[in-house]
């Protein structure tokens, strides 16, 4: 098996459309793993909604780091860390491009906004964007940094999101590519594919083009194929289905005052003890553990 990095390179170039399924903890990582996709989205909205804060950067890199390191260690695919805007300016980006190689992160996609950022969907068209050629200096910085050559680094075009025409996309995302960026993820929040498909019919085979249809999610996956998109991010699906699982199985218990009729809709103990993987560790302490009795498992005194 390639690294995780090499594995995501691939999946930018391969012929085939791929995608990448959201995660927003280890658990979520090895479901979407479990599941047969072969690379996840960390993604900042559904990280910063599962620790309880919004997506404006109130949660800290570092805390984003340690969530995004549970996820690399309790899987093999590659993940792609939304990394929002980078955390401040070129030097923030180049420590965690650091921090992101150790920890065995794929990739990492950063957005040509201001910090703190706010998500796409809010109040999109007064969301200023960042200065081109600024931004490109991060992307720079980010490719002059990594070690790992394989390491990608994809820029965020948020022109369109932001109420800004075609024409200036295509002019940041040139800009974006000239400094070094491995793909473009061209971000879109109206309710068709047709801003992302006049994007591609001009970009063509510039560089591999990343798109995330949230909210234009009725068009049918093939028109992405035939298109020539690289990679479709289902961007915050597993988060949105765990929410309504957990507010109707709360609903049912607070009313019924029971687990009874709860026990049937969800997941047995024993599954997440396999997605825990309780038994490596079971073999581990056969290993490990001497075989006599421990003093303080005695049973009578
Ligand atoms: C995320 O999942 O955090 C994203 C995608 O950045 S979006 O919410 O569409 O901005
Ligand atoms: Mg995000």
């Amino acid at each position: 098996m390639n690294k995780k990095s090499t594995q995501f390179k691939q999946m930018l170039y391969s012929d085939r459309l791929e995608f990448l399924m959201e995660a927003h903890d280890g658990l979520s990582a090895r479901i979407v793993e479990e599941a047969g996709f072969r690379g996840i989205w960390a993604s900042g909205l559904c990280i910063s909604a599962a620790l309880g804060v919004r997506d404006n950067n109130e949660a800290s890199w570092t805390q984003v780091l340690e969530v995004v390191e549970f996820m690399s260690d309790a899987t093999s695919i590659p993940i792609m860390l939304d990394a929002d805007t980078g955390y401040g300016n070129f030097n923030n980006v180049r420590r965690l491009v650091r921090k992101l190689e150790q920890r065995g992160v794929a990739a990492m996609c950063i957005e040509d906004k201001l910090f703190p950022k706010t998500n796409s969907f809010i109040d999109g068209e007064q969301q200023p964007l960042a200065d081109p050629e600024e931004f490109a200096g991060k992307i720079k910085a980010a490719k002059d940094t990594q070690t790992d050559p394989d390491f990608c680094v994809v820029a965020r075009v948020e022109a369109l999101i932001a109420g800004w025409g075609l024409g200036e996309a295509l002019r940041r995302a040139e800009c974006y590519h000239r400094a070094g960026a491995d793909a473009i993820l061209i971000h879109s929040k109206i309710p068709t594919a047709d801003q992302v498909l006049a994007f591609m019919r001009e970009w063509g085979n510039t560089s591999p083009v990343v798109i995330v249809p949230t909210m234009y999610y009725k068009t049918p996956t093939s028109v992405f194929e035939e298109a020539g998109v690289s990679v479709v991010i289902w961007a915050n699906h597993l988060l949105r289905a765990a929410v309504r699982a957990m507010q109707d199985v709360a609903d049912l218990i607070l009313s019924e005052r029971s687990l009874v009729a709860a026990e049937e809709r969800i997941a047995p103990l024993r599954e997440l003890f396999r997605l825990q993987n309780v038994a490596e560790l079971k073999r581990a302490e056969r290993r490990y553990l001497p075989a006599r009795p421990l003093p303080h498992r005695a049973t009578a005194l």
